[in-house]
């Protein structure tokens, strides 16, 4: 039986991406195509899938290892000619200092474990000093979560104290509101359930997003009676080849041509290097709510694409959501976001930016209006559009003047289709 490495591959422009949660373990018989691990980039989440059949026969990163293109992550046994055993164990070796390396960046940046911690927890004598113990033991620390910056990876007093700080600033991000555990017993009947990986991310980005950009959302209404005329006999044609033509598919074209017209909203703030970043590419990220949570796939050089293309890769890429079968080259690097709750409800809301975007669009239910005038009555579809935005970067007269050229656009369809 030979033996064939998984590397992870295609991160997009991501230099790593941290490892959320392993989907698989040691003897388990996987498929082509079936999610290996979870990543995170940003804010997006995505499963990686496994490009070959075989059983897992090596699992070589952890929750919390940060991951870069070429690393190693399952060993798998292949049911084929096997002359690569020392191929792969060169690679072991390799993929353990590319994936340890990287763990020192997670020790400056989360709480989260390093990547050897069993060494430590067997033997705490050999990797901590009695004084480290008595310190740690002191915070209530426990030294198997704290990764080693000593040689062997043995853990130092700065260690311990890095990772108080650690949690103290990760529980100020996520946990601001939780000083103990609820109980509604005295009220009635409740049943607490655990939060899965994806929701625990989720809320933290959500939490940082809006504890970190200073959000405003400007509410206005788009006529699209003519837009929808145009769209439903479109869509006839387009049925016949198995697509699908929402509303969505205009709207992310009209944003295309509004962002080229308002460069601040494909812009990016670099608080570090304090400038702001204008992006020369037009892509557009959708938020898919799936039953495993949101994910937000990015739709690429939107600006080189028919409505027809649009509209297709819109139905591929909310699949794939569904399936969780993004890879990490659908995510990440948007222009903008935009957030359709479609016709699901509701007149209006307030969408979290998706950081380091400075700009999300959300679009609720079309409202269907009388319009009267003198003695003519005429029957309006008016598209609700709630666009959230950084006021650092972007000031309310500049999104007043975005909303109504986006407007423009998407009321008449002759800007829109040239
Ligand atoms: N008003 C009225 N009807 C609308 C509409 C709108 N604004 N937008 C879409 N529709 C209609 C479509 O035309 C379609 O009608 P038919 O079934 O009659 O053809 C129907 O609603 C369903 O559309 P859809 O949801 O399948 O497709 P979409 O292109 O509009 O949206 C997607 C795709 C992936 C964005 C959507 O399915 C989704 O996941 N939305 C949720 C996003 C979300 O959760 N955002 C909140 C994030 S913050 O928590």
């Amino acid at each position: 039986m030979s033996k064939e490495n998984i590397k992870i591959s295609d991160i997009a422009d991501f230099e790593s991406v941290d490892v959320v949660e392993i989907l698989v373990k040691v003897g388990d018989e996987i498929s082509i195509d079936q999610p290996l691990i979870t990543v995170e980039s940003e804010k997006a989440m995505m499963d990686y899938p496994s490009p070959s059949a075989g059983i897992v026969d090596k699992v070589l990163v952890k929750e919390g290892n940060k991951i870069s293109e070429g690393d190693t992550i399952i060993v798998l046994d292949m049911q084929e000619n096997a002359d690569q055993q020392e191929v792969i164990q060169q690679d072991e070796q390799s993929n353990s200092q590319a994936i340890s390396e990287p763990i020192k960046e997670v020790k400056q940046q989360t709480d989260i474990a390093p990547s050897k911690p069993q060494k430590i927890s067997n033997s705490e004598n050999a990797y901590a000093s009695p004084g480290t113990q008595k310190y740690a033991r002191e915070l209530g620390v426990k030294l198997n979560e704290v990764p080693g910056s000593g040689r062997n990876q043995r853990i130092v007093v700065e260690d311990v104290q890095q990772h108080v700080r650690q949690r103290l600033e990760r529980g100020a991000r996520t946990h601001t509101t939780a000083t103990r555990p609820l109980d509604f017993s005295k009220y009635g009947r409740s049943e607490a359930k655990d939060l899965n990986k994806i929701q625990k991310l989720t809320a933290e980005n959500m939490l940082h997003a809006w504890n970190s950009i200073p959000h405003v959302t400007h509410f206005d209404q788009a006529d699209v009676t003519q837009l929808e005329v145009h769209r439903k006999n479109l869509a006839k044609e387009l049925n016949a080849k198995q697509i699908k033509l929402t509303p969505l598919a205009f709207v992310v074209k009209a944003l295309v041509i509004s962002l080229k017209q308002f460069p601040q909203f494909n812009s990016s703030l670099d608080e570090a290097a304090e400038k702001i970043i204008y992006k020369g590419f037009f892509h557009i990220g959708i938020a898919v709510d799936t039953e495993h949570g949101l994910f937000v796939p990015v739709l690429r050089d939107v600006d080189k694409k028919s409505l027809e293309h649009v509209a297709k890769e819109l139905i591929d890429l909310s699949e794939l959501a569904r399936q969780r079968k993004l890879t990490p080259s659908h995510m990440g690097g948007a222009s903008m976001t935009i957030s359709s709750l479609g016709n699901l409800g509701g007149q209006a809301f307030t969408p979290i930016i998706n950081p380091p975007e400075v700009a999300i669009l959300g679009l609720s239910k079309m409202i269907s209006n009388e319009n009267i005038h003198g003695e003519n009555v005429k029957q309006q579809k008016l598209l609700p559009l709630s666009l959230s935005y950084d006021h650092r970067v972007i000031n309310g007269a500049d999104a007043a003047r975005f909303c109504t050229y986006l407007k423009s656009v998407l009321e008449d369809i002759w800007k829109l289709i040239l």
